[in-house]
């Protein structure tokens, strides 16, 4: 495949940038963190997003590498703003790697990272087939302070078993529920019950793809912890998200 040959390309040379979107207080005002999120540059085809690459990483055998040079790169980043968490999205292949927890806790080390500031997302529907390796290498990184995130939480296929296993720190529920709240009247029902769970053991909550005021009113009255979406900050650079911190303080 050309589009894997690239991406490979890509990977060695640079093409590739994080983008950073902010993560907000529930009032929508102050920054709590930011969430990296994977661009890549293509000569011919132009921006890829990485709901068309990651994939084809995972599928290529180059899920790994890619993964190497996102945590790299987010780290680096995080050192500019070691106040607010940076939140790493990982795919389910790079735990396959039986030293992927050994190597995230060597790059922190080296770069002097801090590991209550940086979480990993990871998407619900990646988890499905539940591999021993994967859980004990989160429960390494866990115990050695970096916090989880379940992403797109509604989306796919964790029970809710698999959820008090995992002994993750955040839910993130997935945009479909934030967007219905604009179509259907009763839609903030479901946000409402995934509240209550993600409560009831201890989670923060963070809705996703927030992009109105009305919405933005019903995720504060049920009870939502955080906030992303367009209504406060699309991804941007990282002299951007310096920039939107420096005007905080
Ligand atoms: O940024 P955007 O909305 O285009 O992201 C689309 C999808 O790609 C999201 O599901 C997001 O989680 C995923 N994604 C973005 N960056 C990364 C990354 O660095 N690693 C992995 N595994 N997935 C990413
Ligand atoms: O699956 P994950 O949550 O990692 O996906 C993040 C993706 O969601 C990013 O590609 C980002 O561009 C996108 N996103 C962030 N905020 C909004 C929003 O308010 N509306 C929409 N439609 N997409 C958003
Ligand atoms: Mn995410
Ligand atoms: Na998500």
């Amino acid at each position: 495949q050309t589009m894997a040959r690239d991406l490979k390309t890509a990977i060695e040379s640079n093409a590739l940038c994080l983008n950073y979107q902010p993560l907000m207080c529930i009032e929508g005002k102050r920054v709590t963190g930011v969430e990296a999120l994977l661009r890549w540059h293509h000569d011919d085809l132009g921006l890829i997003s990485p709901e068309i690459f990651v994939p084809i990483a995972e599928k290529n055998g180059l899920m790994g590498e890619l993964g190497n040079w996102v945590l790299k790169r987010a780290f680096e980043d995080a050192r500019v703003w070691p106040d607010v968490i940076t939140s790493i999205n990982l795919s389910v292949l790079q735990f396959a790697k039986p030293d992927f927890a050994e190597i995230v806790l060597k790059l922190a080390r080296d770069m002097g990272v801090v590991a209550d500031r940086i979480e990993f997302e990871i998407t619900e529907t990646a988890m499905t087939n539940d591999t021993t390796s994967f859980l004990a290498q989160v429960e390494v990184l866990r115990k050695a302070g970096f916090r989880f995130a379940l992403d797109d939480f509604g989306s796919g296929y964790a029970s809710i078993g698999y959820l008090s296993r995992l002994n993750f720190h955040k839910l993130k529920i997935d945009r479909s529920f934030v967007s219905a709240l604009s179509v259907k009247p009763d839609a903030d029902r479901m946000i409402r019950s995934i509240v209550s769970l993600g409560a009831a053991m201890g989670l923060t909550i963070t809705a996703e793809g927030v992009e109105d005021v009305h919405q933005h009113e019903i995720l504060k009255a049920v009870g939502c912890d955080q906030l992303q979406g367009f209504l406060f900050h699309r991804p941007c650079s990282r002299s951007d998200v310096e920039a939107i911190l420096k005007r905080e303080v």
